[in-house]
């Protein structure tokens, strides 16, 4: 038996990216193999078609990377990614989810809507796929890969009339956490917390692709530079509190009881009722998307959590404030 993990895993797979940073953090040993590369393996042990699958030294498959980072932080606790004010601890958790949940829309759209960006990503997971075959191999493989993808938008609810709200929903994220990483080097402070880890892998992801990646690099250098230094965090220094975080943090939670919440709340009423589509207004937008089921499993979960510390008084208020608290009951 061996002493590392294995993470299947891929480069162009945000959550898969998020569990490799985690164990490069940790400082776990670990072996990093491209699902695309050993699919008979992957078959073999996953329960589920998705990356990353994580298997343990004692040969236990994990799969889902917010239950596998809170596996791993029993085993390896330190350095922890949780701040120690129970405030921040819940904050950390909303901000993580909605990486997971609402920052992945926007990379998925971008990704797989405008030509030239999913001519660029059906390449590179060609390529990933046969690292050593001829251009001519891996252009009939990006091609099947692009039909495939490029028809899959509207599971994210990407149609031509939310595109122009996802881009908006982008640029907004992006004019909140340049102020926020302008004089810190992560989203809590001197070292990276569980946000970190669900929305650093999204937003590097989109600093990969064309057009996500161009709009970047030109107007938001210290989001650059945060997502790139979250593919191998470092502990360079504490947490911080709330209050020295809170005037550029509060935006990002606004962001979050404007647009995130209200939508995977609607998501959930539409599974519930088994609505073939759902319209909810977002600050006075109307978006419409059929609904997506795994996000209804873990908004249950970020309710459970906020049930779990709801006698925070301090948190009940910054979730007020924000607009977040009518959607955590
Ligand atoms: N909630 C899961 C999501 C994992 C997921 O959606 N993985 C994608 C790649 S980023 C996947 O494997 N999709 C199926 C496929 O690529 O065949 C997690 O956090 O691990």
């Amino acid at each position: 038996m061996s002493d590392e993990y294995r993470i299947f895993g891929g480069e162009m797979s945000p959550y898969s990216v998020k569990i490799r940073s985690y164990f490069r953090y940790k400082n776990i040993p670990h072996q990093w193999l491209p699902r695309l590369q050993y699919e008979e393996e992957f078959q073999k042990l996953a329960r589920l078609p998705i990356i990353p699958l994580v298997i343990t030294p004692e040969d236990e498959a994990i799969q889902d990377s917010t239950p596998i980072i809170e596996k791993l932080e029993s085993t390896f606790p330190d350095p922890t990614i949780h701040p120690e004010e129970s405030t921040l601890v819940f904050l950390s958790a909303l901000i993580e989810e909605y990486g997971d949940e609402w920052a992945n829309k926007l990379l998925f759209h971008h990704r797989w809507y405008m030509e030239m960006d999913q001519v660029t990503t059906a390449h590179i997971l060609a390529r990933e796929a046969l690292p050593n075959a001829d251009r001519g191999t891996v252009d009939g493989l990006a091609e099947k890969i692009r039909g495939r993808m490029s028809g899959r938008g509207a599971f994210v609810g990407s149609t031509s009339d939310t595109a122009p709200l996802i881009s908006r929903y982008f640029d907004q994220l992006l004019e909140i956490l340049e102020p926020h990483l302008e004089n810190r080097e992560y989203l809590f402070g001197g070292r990276p917390d569980f946000a970190d880890f669900g929305l650093g892998p999204q937003v590097y992801q989109m600093a990969l692709d064309p057009t996500t990646a161009a709009i970047i690099r030109a107007r938001s250098p210290n989001v650059l530079k945060w997502a790139y230094r979250m593919t191998d965090p470092r502990n360079d220094g504490p947490f911080e509190d709330w209050s020295s975080l809170q005037p550029t943090l509060q935006p990002l939670l606004r962001n979050a009881g404007t647009y995130f919440l209200p939508w995977t709340t609607a998501n959930a009423a539409a599974l519930e009722n088994e609505e073939e589509n759902f319209s909810v207004q977002l600050n006075g937008d109307e978006y419409v998307q059929s609904p997506q089921k795994y996000h209804a499993r873990s908004l249950g979960v970020l309710r459970e959590r906020y049930a779990a510390v709801a006698d925070n008084s301090a948190l009940e208020q910054v979730l007020e404030d924000t607009g977040c608290l009518a959607y955590l009951h």
